[in-house]
């Protein structure tokens, strides 16, 4: 634990939009008066009719109710984009960064309008409706921007897949939310490698039905199978229509987008955001915690397969307009420095990266990062899971060199937005703490039984009350979304996440206390890894756990139990981590995959993961009581044969 604190420093108390003062001032108003709070916060987007109902929640079991400003009406799309055409029209919205060094644009608000339209108006032609779902799967390109747009353009309902999923994930995604649209590309390009985007829409499509269209972007020109009654080129059909297309009227509460996210079972959940709540908070969050002024030029390296893409490349920064920085590539190609080197180029002045990122380029060493100047850095900030104070000071001292804040930003795919950070302008600064709650969020550390915990303590996290940004439902299954979140502790949410809150009041979240977790930043619950490895034919069982891994935060680690005869070996080893990456995709490759002749279980049959963590964390002496295990004599077994052992 890091002892360390950083104070503000002079000049920022003095630019940013909240200093301390006002901090303290505003949190106590947002708890006090959270509806004129929030209608007052309102204002920061257009409206078709400006909402007079502010908040309407109840967390009540049985039913759980979240609106906010329920009777305004509002066009996303405008707010990012229209809004700002005249006095912006030819400012920068978005500078995409190719994976190829040499290429780069920048598309100004006018002519993000113009494809936005162009795409709306291909969508529209398809008889893409409001309220019907489109599946986004593309890589880092500016058109993955414009598909989004265009959706919330016409009122359809994005659900963005990342482009790292296997075939299987990206077909039970599209048949969850039942997309009859698809927009990809042919290839995607990652660290010079080539990504078969549309060949594995082809192998999705064929375990899903009711797809009427896919547009293919061009974006390597490699060769693809195009289905002529079903396939369409983007710059072909583009080239037909016009770009102009009116926006739809969306009320508050009508969906903006799903995101799928993994959790302690094996169905990803379909988490749905909604339009004004979601873009209030995402432009309320991006301008304060990352004290955006007109004309910063702002980088957020996420992709926009994940929540932090959508809120923070996307949506809440062009609500602000701000100019987006997006990169389609990778942190070590052409070689280490490429992060520091964008940076320079764009003359980028806010930083906004994982932890994971970091850790890996810290081992190269400061040189990479000290030959680039990064004199126009402000501000950083780090998104994804804890991060360590090693890492934390690495970023501090060589990245920013010793001038800009670190924003610690905690939030969640449900919570849309940042809850807990620190404001770089009004908090102090402790290495691996995300500090204190933004405006409106209320954290709560409960005990096991849910009893509230005060001052300094440590527990499981809990928000007592909405904020604009938090997810409306699970799509499709309201039921879930009640069960998963609202059932452990009644009448609260409940993150997942286990936190501790020291005598000064500040956070520090410890990492998933559920089946979830989180490898270089993204989630994994470990029932999918399961599923994907007991559907292999030789395997009869399997149990994940996750260990502590240098780079990725955590690893994943397989249990593996064989169908009878079937010898265990390197090469089985091997299959089995290939099989994984097809199944699911790559982020979810096992680490370590120890073969296991039993898995110890309860005399009901619960597997015992914690003693499965224990053996994964090359922590054999604190298995702590075995006594309850059906057959003891398994443990030492996978003891014996750890993967881990140093
Ligand atoms: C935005 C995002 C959410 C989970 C969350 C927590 C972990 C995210 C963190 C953090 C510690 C931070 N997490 N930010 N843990 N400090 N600053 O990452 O969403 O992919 O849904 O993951 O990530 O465990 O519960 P998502």
């Amino acid at each position: 634990m890091s002892e360390k604190i950083y104070d503000v420093p002079a000049e920022w108390a003095k630019r940013a939009w909240v200093d301390q003062a006002k901090y303290k001032e505003m949190y106590a108003r947002s708890i006090s008066d959270p509806n004129g709070f929030w209608a007052e916060q309102a204002k920061r987007i257009d409206w078709m009719h400006a909402p007079t109902k502010i908040e309407n929640v109840s967390f009540a079991p049985g039913n759980i109710s979240i609106k906010w400003f329920e009777d305004g009406i509002l066009n996303v799309a405008h707010n990012c984009i229209d809004r700002h055409l005249a006095k912006r029209g030819n400012q920068t919205a978005i500078i995409w960064e190719g994976d190829d060094p040499s290429q780069s644009r920048h598309i100004t608000y006018q002519e993000l309008h113009d494809e936005v339209c162009r795409m709306a108006n291909i969508l529209r032609t398809r008889n893409v409706q409001k309220g019907d779902r489109v599946t986004i799967y593309l890589p880092m390109i500016p058109e993955a921007a414009y598909a989004m747009l265009a959706c919330a353009r016409i009122g359809a309902i994005h659900s963005v897949v990342f482009a790292g999923f296997s075939p299987d994930s990206l077909a039970q995604r599209i048949n969850d939310c039942k997309s009859k649209v698809i927009i990809t590309a042919d290839e995607g390009l990652r660290g010079g490698k080539k990504v078969p985007l549309k060949a594995n829409v082809d192998a999705a499509l064929a375990k899903a039905d009711d797809v009427d269209w896919v547009v293919v972007v061009k974006r390597t020109g490699g060769k693809i199978d195009m289905n002529p009654t079903r396939d369409l080129w983007y710059h072909e059909a583009a080239a037909m229509v016009t770009t102009e297309c009116p926006v739809e009227h969306m009320h508050a509460e009508d969906p903006l987008f799903i995101l799928y996210t993994s959790g302690s079972t094996g169905q990803p959940k379909g988490v749905l955001h909604t339009s004004a709540g979601y873009l209030v908070f995402a432009s309320m969050t991006h301008q304060y915690v990352f004290d955006y002024h007109d004309g910063d030029i702002y980088w957020c390296t996420a992709d926009v397969g994940w929540v932090t893409g959508h809120s923070y490349i996307l949506y809440g920064p062009l609500a602000n307009g701000a100019t987006t920085l997006m990169f389609e590539g990778v942190p070590n190609y052409p070689d280490n420095s490429r992060f520091w080197s964008v940076i320079d180029k764009h003359k980028v002045n806010i930083f906004y990266t994982a932890p994971t990122a970091i850790r890996a380029l810290m081992q190269s060493g400061d040189e990479p990062v000290k030959k680039t100047s990064r004199a126009s850095l402000r501000l950083l900030g780090s998104v994804g899971e804890p991060i360590n104070p090693e890492a934390w000071e690495w970023y501090h001292r060589v990245v920013g060199d010793d001038r800009c804040p670190i924003v610690d930003t905690w939030w969640q795919t449900e919570t849309g937005g940042i809850l807990i950070t620190p404001l770089p302008g009004a908090t102090k600064l402790k290495p691996g703490s995300a500090t204190q709650p933004f405006f409106g969020v209320v954290p709560e550390i409960v005990d096991a039984d849910g009893k509230a915990l005060e001052g300094a303590t440590t527990g499981n996290l809990c928000l007592t009350r909405s904020w604009p940004g938090q997810m409306r439902t699970v799509y499709g299954d309201h039921a879930r979304f009640e069960q998963t979140y609202f059932s452990t502790y009644p009448g609260k949410y409940f993150t997942g996440d286990g936190c501790r809150r020291d005598e000064d009041g500040y956070y520090w979240i410890t990492g998933r206390v559920d089946d979830v977790i989180n490898v270089s930043g993204h989630r994994m619950g470990t029932a999918e890894v399961e599923s994907a490895l007991v559907a292999h034919e030789k395997v009869s069982e399997a149990a994940v756990v996750g260990f502590p891994h240098d780079i990725k935060g955590q690893g994943i680690y397989a249990y593996v139990t064989l169908m009878a005869g079937v010898q265990p070996t390197d090469e089985l080893r091997k299959e089995l981590v290939t099989w994984v990456r097809k199944e699911i995709g790559p982020i979810a490759s096992p680490d370590q995959i120890q073969f296991a002749p039993g898995l110890p279980k309860t005399r009901s049959g619960k597997i015992m993961r914690r003693i499965l963590r224990k053996i994964a964390e090359d922590e054999p002496g604190s298995l702590g009581d075995t006594s309850t295990l059906a057959d003891p004599a398994v443990v030492d077994d996978l003891v014996q044969n750890r993967q881990n052992k140093k």
